[in-house]
């Protein structure tokens, strides 16, 4: 269970909080109830065929419009797609939420954090370039490693091609209509993704049908999706191109340009500092996954949490929030601030976001005797 969670959990994360494609393909248009009752011979899946096949010839034709890629060339790798009802199991029934007490230490073993002392020393140099350029800690580069694929360890071992396939043209439903448009949404995530990797293959000349990654597509030590591998990868070393699967310049630059680009990192600036809580202080507990930033550090103190400790103070007027954990001790108060919001750009989850910074911290803590 844990083996599964990790190798499926930050990727499944992933895949769901990038943010919602630029053009999203329209979704294919659901059978609406025919006006006289249907003659009997066609079966349900001789419908969905028909539905596949429309919604694909939908998919070939926009995608080749919108990237300039020839239909045959997308439907020729598109024949070699399979739709995979494990992706389909996987995505419909997620790795349960687990409370803090139980996913700290998943991230924060040991070898995990010794792993990541060692790929620190061996990578220093492309590290501390990274960090000089996008102004993001190594130690945060490292631990989003970590957290993601064990140090390249467990990049997926899913054809993406049939992963993106399965997920934008076999979407789980639930039956349930409250959900609909959501899974809508999901499946056109999902083609959209599709479309990206065809133009992503195209950009970087990848060969799509030999990639591999998660279950929902995501690739590399990064964990990224193809758009987000279009719009924020970066050419590290220089070499004209961006490889996130083999060349670790790559994979640490891009990671640290993601989060100056996409996440906002400011340079410096505080992510969370542990809260005392008074007694007599109100529930502040955001629900939701979203941060918000929706008080300062002196509204905090005011409506009584203050940071436990106080030898890093950020100025009274910086914008946070405050997020609540299920500790091994009972409630956990966290103030958290905007570089605790770029983390969960990364994942939209708190114990994500959590989980990576204290993994960097442990990290950067150079053990009792090593100089
Ligand atoms: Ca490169």
């Amino acid at each position: 269970m844990i083996r599964r969670l990790l190798l499926c959990l930050p990727a499944a994360l992933l895949a769901a909080c990038t943010t919602s494609p630029v053009h999203p393909v329209a979704p294919p248009s659901s059978p609406s109830p025919p006006a006289v009752p249907a003659p009997a011979p066609v079966t349900p899946a001789a419908n969905a065929e028909v539905d596949l096949a429309t919604a694909r010839a939908a998919f070939v034709r926009e995608t080749a419009q919108r990237f300039g890629i020839p239909a045959r060339q997308i439907e020729a790798v598109l024949a070699q797609a399979q739709i995979r009802e494990p992706i389909r199991a996987a995505m419909a029934n997620p790795a349960e939420a687990k409370p803090w007490r139980e996913y700290r230490p998943i991230f924060l073993q040991p070898s995990r954090i010794e792993r990541g002392r060692a790929f620190l020393a061996a990578h220093r140099a492309a590290l501390q370039r990274a960090e000089d350029t996008y102004g993001v800690p190594k130690e945060l580069i490292v631990a989003i490693l970590g957290v993601e694929t064990g140090y390249g360890a467990n990049q997926g071992r899913w054809p993406v091609l049939d992963a993106l396939y399965t997920l934008a043209f076999a979407y789980p439903r639930s039956g349930d209509p409250a959900k609909a448009a959501y899974e809508d949404r999901r499946a056109a995530f999902f083609r959209d993704e599709l479309a990206q990797l065809f133009a992503l293959a195209k950009d970087e000349g990848l060969d799509i049908t030999t990639l591999k990654g998660s279950y929902a597509g995501a690739m590399g030590w990064g964990q990224f999706m193809p758009s987000s591998y279009r719009q924020y990868a970066v050419d590290g070393d220089g070499d004209g191109k961006r490889d996130l699967f083999n060349d670790l310049d790559d994979v640490i630059a891009s990671v640290a340009n993601y989060f100056a680009q996409k996440g906002g990192w400011q340079p410096g600036g505080p992510v969370m500092l542990r809260a005392v809580r008074d007694a007599a202080a109100a529930d502040l507990t955001q629900s939701g996954n979203t941060v918000v930033l929706d008080q300062t550090l002196a509204s905090l103190a005011s409506l009584g949490y203050r940071p436990a400790a106080t030898d890093v103070m950020p100025p009274p007027q910086t914008p946070a929030g405050l997020i609540t954990l299920d500790g091994e001790a009972g409630p956990e108060y966290w103030i958290v601030f905007n570089n605790f919001r770029a983390i969960t750009t990364y994942n939209l989850s708190r114990l994500y976001a959590t989980a990576v910074y204290q993994l960097a911290q442990a990290i950067a803590v150079q053990p009792e005797g090593e100089a």
